[in-house]
């Protein structure tokens, strides 16, 4: 099957505003990457709820993906993207690749707040499993216990203000994590307290969002299982599309930058349709 881009392939590079990079950490990834845009050519834009094209304003350029000789080069091609004042839109892989895209901003003094979709906190200080090494895996490039899918945000936040900081969607993570959580003053919101008070919840990101240029990173273990089943570590009383709809359309700035980890391909593409479908909706905010 020759190659197919994300969504469309109308548009050039130079009149699009949304370049979609795919960014092939860990194994078997290259393959999941292609799938979601096999996949968006099967999604309705159009969303009968508020009776809109979610893509109305979307130019989409699908750039291939990254060569990753090193992981800077993840850097490198976002910044490139962010000179040219555009959106990146990111297909993962898994969520190391957010620590180099983030990069890009704060090397560019671009200030955004980050917004984080996530079962996990990824707050470790260092941590290194059998899983991880997988997940993590890029032929040529030693796995670093301290920059990884469970540790890459502590380590953005070694250069980022943790005020620009939200966790949206959290349920599994330590001690030491909740602690740093509690240090450092970062916003969150538990996938519990969102089920609980959506319009409270919803308020809350309006608030964080205001006036801001936002990246949006979504990792699709913040869904339930049941709705999400194909990722790498599913957690139980995760979010379902309504919660996450609710909370994009309470985004109250510019989205942008976008990312999406931890998808595993499946053969009945159910976890990938809701992938690609709240990409849309993340869209609509370009
Ligand atoms: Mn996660």
């Amino acid at each position: 099957m020759g190659k197919v881009s994300f969504v469309t392939d109308i548009f050039g590079e130079e009149e699009a505003n949304v370049i979609v990079l795919g960014v092939p950490i860990g194994k078997g990834t290259k393959k999941t990457i292609q799938k979601l845009r096999e996949v968006s050519r099967f999604v309705e834009p159009f969303d009968v709820v508020t009776k809109r094209n979610l893509l109305k304003n979307v130019r989409i350029f699908d750039k291939g993906d990254v060569k990753l000789k090193k992981l800077s080069n993840i850097t490198q091609s976002v910044k490139r993207i962010l000179q040219k004042d555009k959106v990146p839109l990111i297909l993962g892989g898994n969520h190391l690749l957010t620590y180099y895209t983030l990069k890009a901003y704060h090397n560019l003094g671009r200030e955004v707040k980050i917004l984080v979709f996530d079962a996990h906190a990824d707050l470790k200080y260092e941590y290194l499993d059998k899983k991880i090494k997988e997940m993590n895996y890029v032929k040529g490039i030693r796995i670093d216990k301290k920059l990884n899918d469970a540790t890459w945000l502590r380590r953005v936040l070694e250069w980022q203000n943790p005020k620009n900081v939200f966790l949206a969607g959290i349920r599994s993570l330590d001690e030491d994590e909740f602690s740093f959580i509690k240090d450092n003053a970062i916003l969150y919101l538990t996938s519990s307290e969102i089920k609980k008070d959506l319009m409270g919840s919803a308020n809350t990101l309006r608030r964080f969002t205001q006036n801001s240029n936002v990246y949006v990173s979504l990792d699709i273990d913040v869904f339930d299982p049941s709705v999400a089943p194909d990722t790498y570590y599913p957690e139980p009383d995760g979010l379902l599309f309504e919660h996450f709809k609710q909370l994009i359309e309470a985004v109250a700035g510019k989205v942008v930058g976008i990312d999406l980890c931890c998808v595993k391909t499946s053969k009945n593409n159910v976890t990938e349709m809701l992938a690609v479908r709240c990409l849309f909706e993340i869209l609509s905010k370009v």
